[in-house]
């Protein structure tokens, strides 16, 4: 049985929405984050970062949603959610994940959380503005660089376009949405409309228009 640390809509979604496509059981542990259950002493155990997720499978415990989803895949292949090792297609899934979590994740956190990032609390709204205008620039190539789709590996369905939905759901407040990109409409409208997409976003309560 897995245990998955998490809060409604942050980074554990990926890897929940994952384990819903999978069909394996989990435990879920949902995180005070108000009262700041990530930073305490047990936590910090399971994920010394202080961030959301943490993932527990028997002996193992691990930290980073990319890693976690990448290991859900590894341990179940039946659900085919990653392409075969050593093909174009894996190479390709890998670099989208790479993208996302080393590109995109740090402005999606500068934008989220600008005033941990300087001391100068003048600058926080010039700061947050230059995070939206790369966040901008970020969605527009994957949409300008992912192919026909519908999803970013063409016609199948990995968890990269779970991740990717993810990610979206992470700028839904900026001015120009991710989401009203075309092919990444087209994108999320077929990863929303999936079962286990849904349940996850029932389980997790979260409420109103997922990508805003
Ligand atoms: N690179 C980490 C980032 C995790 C992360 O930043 N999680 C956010 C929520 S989406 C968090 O824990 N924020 C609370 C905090 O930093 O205090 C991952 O992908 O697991």
């Amino acid at each position: 049985m897995y245990n998955l640390h998490y809060f409604p809509g942050n980074a554990s979604f990926a890897p929940h929405a994952l384990i819903n496509e999978i069909g394996a059981p989990v435990e879920l542990s949902l995180i005070d984050r108000a009262g700041g259950g990530h930073k305490q002493p047990a936590y910090l155990k399971l994920n010394p970062a202080g961030r959301i997720p943490a993932f527990v499978d028997g002996d193992l415990v691990l930290f980073e949603a990319a890693a976690i989803c990448l290991h859900l895949c590894d341990k179940h292949p039946q659900a085919n959610l990653a392409p075969a090792l050593g093909t174009d297609a894996r190479a390709h899934f890998y670099k989208w994940l790479m993208f996302m979590t080393n590109t995109i994740q740090p402005d999606v956190l500068i934008y989220h959380y600008t005033d941990r990032y300087t001391t100068d609390a003048a600058g926080v709204p010039g700061m947050k503005a230059g995070a939206e205008a790369r966040l901008n620039a970020w969605y527009d190539l994957i949409a300008d660089n992912m192919g026909p789709g519908p999803y970013l590996l063409g016609d199948t369905y990995s968890a990269v376009d779970v991740y990717l939905t993810m990610v979206c759901r992470w700028g839904r407040t900026m001015a120009k949405k991710p989401a009203s990109r075309a092919k990444l409409k087209k994108l999320t409208d077929l990863v929303l409309a999936r079962p286990a997409i849904q349940k996850t976003i029932a389980i997790e309560g979260i409420e109103g228009p997922f990508l805003g």
